[in-house]
């Protein structure tokens, strides 16, 4: 549980409406949190402001969202750059450290726009930021930006922002799956309830929404590539290059596929390992009590969250099992909180 600083909202409040270019930017491979949260800022502070107001992304959003009708606004490139640099005012959304915004990151470092930082992931990078709203007990960046847009002014809030909001807390907690999405989620999605959402379509749309591409990757993955280690209570599934292009697969279209081991009884970790033309990329679920933020830091340079979490491996597919099975698998007892 936590409390949106109100009082913060209020003192940064006069900036927002004097400034004249204000940016908002999500993470590198954007997922549903990201994306709802930068676009969901955006309908609000254009409602607000006179300012020219830009939704920014370092790359594609997944295939899951398209159906927004605001994702043709977001502005994805080297025009991001030059607008970081121009503008008076930075949003930063769903992420905690400069370099979440991979090529972007040297103009938001180099900017000196005032910038605001809504997130939830653990130990933010304070001093990239001039109004810090970190709470890592919140379950999605979506959650906090509902309690700041209250607290700004409840009443920007409509039906489109509440539906976008709605599909940031969903996809980031797995349908209200995950240890995050507590009381206070579930309040907050019942308010967003209240703005005449269409719950039922917006789940319809986030998560069955495939392509029959997609849905014979998933059989060949459950069927061919996925090995279960019971002993461990892990499963892990792994996608080569090659098989990404025999399914036309897209990137960002992974976050369900990594967590499929996660529907077998006794598998309480899945791990699902992606061909990168430079590395592999790692994708850490759990259910129950392990923590997958710590495995992703201390194996795969990376980290996220208790329940989803993220990394890299540089090596092939043939190394990295090798490398999970020997120094991983027995150590995951650590890891169980
Ligand atoms: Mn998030």
């Amino acid at each position: 549980m936590y409390e949106i600083d109100t009082e913060k909202i209020h003192k940064l409040k006069p900036s927002i409406l004097q400034a004249d270019k204000i940016v908002l930017i999500g993470h590198t491979s954007p997922d549903g949190d990201a994306v709802s949260s930068v676009l969901a800022l955006y309908l609000a502070l254009k409602k607000i402001t006179q300012a020219e107001v830009f939704p920014v992304l370092p790359d594609r959003v997944p295939n899951y969202v398209n159906w927004f009708d605001h994702v043709q606004d977001l502005i994805i490139g080297e025009q991001a750059g030059k607008l970081l640099l121009s503008c008076d005012m930075i949003f930063c959304c769903d992420f905690n450290e400069a370099k979440r915004v991979s090529h972007l990151s040297e103009y938001l470092l180099k900017s000196k726009a005032i910038k605001v930082m809504i997130d939830h992931h653990p130990q933010p990078e304070e001093n990239l930021v001039d109004y810090l709203f970190s709470y890592p007990s919140a379950s999605s960046a979506a959650e906090i930006v509902y309690s700041f847009l209250k607290a700004l002014d409840q009443s920007v809030i409509d039906k489109t922002i509440a539906t976008y909001l709605f599909s940031g807390i969903l996809t980031d907690t797995g349908v209200f799956v995950h240890d995050s999405a507590d009381s206070q989620t579930l309040a907050i999605a019942s308010e967003l309830l209240s703005y005449g959402i269409d719950k039922g379509k917006i789940i319809r749309n986030l998560f069955n929404n495939y392509s029959e591409n997609r849905m014979r990757l998933m059989g060949y993955l459950l069927y061919k590539n996925m090995k279960i280690f019971y002993d461990y209570h892990v499963g892990i599934i792994t996608l080569s290059r090659r098989e990404m292009k025999r399914f036309d697969f897209t990137l960002g279209d992974h976050e369900s596929l990594a967590n499929l081991p996660l529907s077998i009884k006794d598998v309480e970790i899945s791990i699902f390992i992606m061909e990168r033309s430079d590395e592999l990329k790692v994708s850490l679920r759990s259910k129950g009590h392990y923590d997958v933020n710590l495995i992703a830091r201390d194996y795969f340079h990376g980290g996220g969250h208790k329940n989803a979490a993220g990394g890299s491996f540089t090596g092939s597919l043939h190394q990295i099992r090798r490398y999970i099975k020997k120094n991983l698998l027995p150590n995951l007892k650590k890891y169980l909180v």
